[in-house]
């Protein structure tokens, strides 16, 4: 039988693991890149490295910074779809490292976008957009038709990025931006908020002293599950004309409401007493201090609501995202995927 080769750029990350083995369960045949770095990263990555889909498994050193290696690989592999998904994707730390975050996610999705230009490489490509774009502009909801106005030098790379894939699609590739909104699981690196805040209450709870400390618990995001949203991704490449779709679960709930529903599964209910960064979460049962207030991971400028319309996705891709908020925490306390 013949296989389909894809190419992800990302594998090692949450995304690029789950979509690596959505792919290989279709039978393709994946290849990766992997950044060189002395912890030798590949946890996500087990369950692949770990069975026998490994043979249609190909790692390459690589990075998306650097065009040769890029040339040199896409050269070998010539894939007949490549997904983008590589990303400096922390919001808070784009603040700090503005330049970094544009030559990865920007220059990189060009170089990227160059190289299989320049070898006539006759694929289908996906770059993993984001609900970032969207900015403050006071919609309720945010749909394809929802203007972007970005706030963060994530944002504005992944515009950059965004703008780029439209202008190849108008040189006649099939190229499309998934617009993702917030997608998590047991692999979403350990920094972002649901993550952070579910494994230090699971610390507190096998009887950690800590306190967690937070940012902005106001702010309103639209949470799927990372492993079904991949899916979608490979939807996108098997419409037979390339469509930029908005991938959101439709419910949104702000970081507190997070707070409240991990500690209550783990039997340990908030009360809140206090304002700004006096705000604190105590446990109604012993009144143990759970949460403070850390000015530290506020951001220069917040994006404060999230709430994504998918309405273009359900029609063309028939997207039907099932893991409510609520299965997610369940997912991510336990640790294990569910089967979707
Ligand atoms: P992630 O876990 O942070 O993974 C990012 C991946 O990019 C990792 O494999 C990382 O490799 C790789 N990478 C970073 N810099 C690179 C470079 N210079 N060259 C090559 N690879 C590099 O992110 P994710 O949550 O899976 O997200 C996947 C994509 O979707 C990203 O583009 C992100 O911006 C976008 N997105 C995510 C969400 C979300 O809620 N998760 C929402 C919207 C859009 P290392 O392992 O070496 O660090
Ligand atoms: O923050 C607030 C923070 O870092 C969510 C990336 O995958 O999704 C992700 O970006 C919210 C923000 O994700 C803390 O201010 C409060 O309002 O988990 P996050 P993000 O910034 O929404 C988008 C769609 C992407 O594209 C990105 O790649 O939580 N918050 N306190 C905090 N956030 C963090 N990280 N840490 C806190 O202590």
């Amino acid at each position: 039988m013949k296989h389909k080769i894809a190419f992800i750029t990302g594998v090692t990350g949450q995304d690029g693991s789950y979509l690596a083995e959505f792919l290989l369960n279709k039978n393709y045949i994946v290849h990766g890149i992997r950044r060189i770095n002395s912890n030798n990263n590949l946890n996500n990555l087990k369950k692949i490295l770990n069975s026998k889909k490994r043979n249609r498994f190909k790692l390459h050193y690589g990075d998306i910074t650097d065009s040769t290696n890029l040339h040199k690989i896409l050269s070998k592999v010539r894939p007949q779809e490549v997904y983008n998904l590589a990303a400096q994707s922390h919001v808070h730390v784009s603040f700090q490292i503005p330049e970094y975050t544009h030559n990865v996610n920007a220059f990189g999705c060009l170089k990227l976008l160059e190289a299989i230009k320049n070898l006539k490489i006759n694929c289908k490509f996906y770059q993993a957009s984001t609900s970032e774009l969207f900015g403050n502009n006071g919609n309720k909801f945010q749909s394809e038709k929802t203007p972007f106005t970005p706030i963060s030098p994530y944002s504005i790379s992944k515009l950059y990025a965004f703008n780029l894939v439209n202008y190849y699609k108008h040189q006649g590739m099939f190229a499309c931006n998934g617009i993702l909104f917030n997608h998590e699981s047991p692999r979403r690196g350990d920094s972002f908020v649901t993550q952070k805040i579910i494994n230090a209450a699971l610390r507190i709870k096998n009887k950690s002293n800590e306190t967690l400390k937070l940012g902005n618990l106001y702010a309103k995001r639209d949470w799927g599950y990372a492993k079904e949203y991949v899916i979608y991704m490979w939807k996108m490449l098997q419409l037979k004309k390339p469509e930029n779709l908005v991938i959101a679960n439709g419910k949104t709930y702000s970081v507190k409401e997070f707070v409240n529903k991990v500690f209550l599964k783990l039997d340990m209910p908030i009360k809140w007493q206090g304002k700004g960064i006096k705000e604190i979460g105590i446990n109604k049962l012993n009144n143990k201090i759970l949460v403070k207030i850390d000015p530290y991971y506020f951001r220069k400028i917040e994006l404060n609501n999230l709430y994504g319309d998918a309405s273009k996705a359900k029609k063309l891709i028939e997207f039907n995202p099932k893991v409510s908020l609520d299965q997610l925490i369940d997912i991510m306390i336990e640790k294990k995927d569910i089967d979707i």
